[in-house]
């Protein structure tokens, strides 16, 4: 059956639940944007304001990654194989979500990486795995031609995610203390790390996966994690930054990257 984007919409309009999980965070993240513009006015050195931008860039993706789930854009019908425990069912798949993760999770891993003052080939490493692991969640979502392969992709999207773990956890760590910035990066690995994790945890039990959760309760489930991994995320982080200006100026290596040792 062909569902119109008209019908969509309607769908979620009409579910309180639903709509208000992304309502919430369309306000929250217009809030966002506008606090984020005055913390960060102030800032002149490049490290800091490209940290800045990076945080900038985290609600500005999300503001139009929920307009895209509310008008119905990027949420589709699908038919779940047979397996699932919605076998043969149409459901909401609002899979937006997972295309939007391919813009703004990279965005939270540049700033910690840029934070950490990390080098050029592990930001590169945590960045390109953590898109696999978006894209790959995608495909995980979107098949509906076989119960297997969901999983299959949910697997190999989890081995991305446990690359992304790995530099945030023994990389970066060692990074950051020799950048000054040990504690505040201390603070935000372990925000990032354990919210981070309930995203997988939350498709599994959500209607993508066994089915445990209902498309709004997952919805919500999300926009929650999505509050606290991006925009208090974000606060927190500039909010260090413009107080601490002069250790983020201290850069080891240039923005490009080099250490001075290459110089
Ligand atoms: C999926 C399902 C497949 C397995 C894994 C996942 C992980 C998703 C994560 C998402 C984080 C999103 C954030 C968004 C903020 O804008 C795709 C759910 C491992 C970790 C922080």
């Amino acid at each position: 059956m062909q569902t119109t984007q008209a019908e969509v919409f309607e769908t979620i309009a009409s579910d309180v639940v639903l709509s208000s999980s992304l309502w919430v965070n369309i306000a929250l993240a217009g809030f966002s944007i506008l606090l984020f513009l005055a913390m960060g006015r102030r800032l002149r050195t490049a490290r800091a304001r490209l940290i800045w931008v990076t945080a900038m860039l985290v609600p500005l993706v999300s503001i139009s990654s929920y307009a895209g789930l509310v008008s119905g854009l990027t949420v589709g019908v699908i038919q779940m194989p047979p397996g699932h425990p919605l076998a043969g069912q149409e459901v909401l798949s609002p899979w937006g979500r997972y295309l939007t993760w391919t813009l703004s999770t990279p965005m939270i891993l540049l700033a910690l990486g840029l934070l950490a003052d990390a080098d050029r080939a592990s930001l590169f490493t945590a960045i390109t795995m953590d898109i696999a692991m978006c894209v790959t969640g995608l495909a995980a979502a979107l098949i509906t031609s076989s119960y297997l392969l969901r999983w299959v992709f949910f697997g190999i999207s989890c081995a991305f995610f446990l690359v992304v773990l790995y530099v945030l956890l023994v990389e970066w760590p060692a990074d950051a203390e020799a950048a000054g910035t040990g504690e505040i990066f201390g603070t935000l690995r372990a925000l990032t790390v354990v919210l981070w994790l309930g995203y997988p945890v939350l498709w599994a039990l959500g209607v993508e996966g066994f089915a445990v959760l209902d498309v709004a309760i997952t919805s919500w489930g999300y926009s929650g994690l999505d509050i606290l991994a991006k925009y208090v995320f974000a606060f927190l982080l500039l909010r260090w930054v413009a107080a601490n200006e002069g250790t983020v100026a201290e850069s080891r290596r240039t923005v490009s990257g080099a250490t001075p040792a290459d110089d």
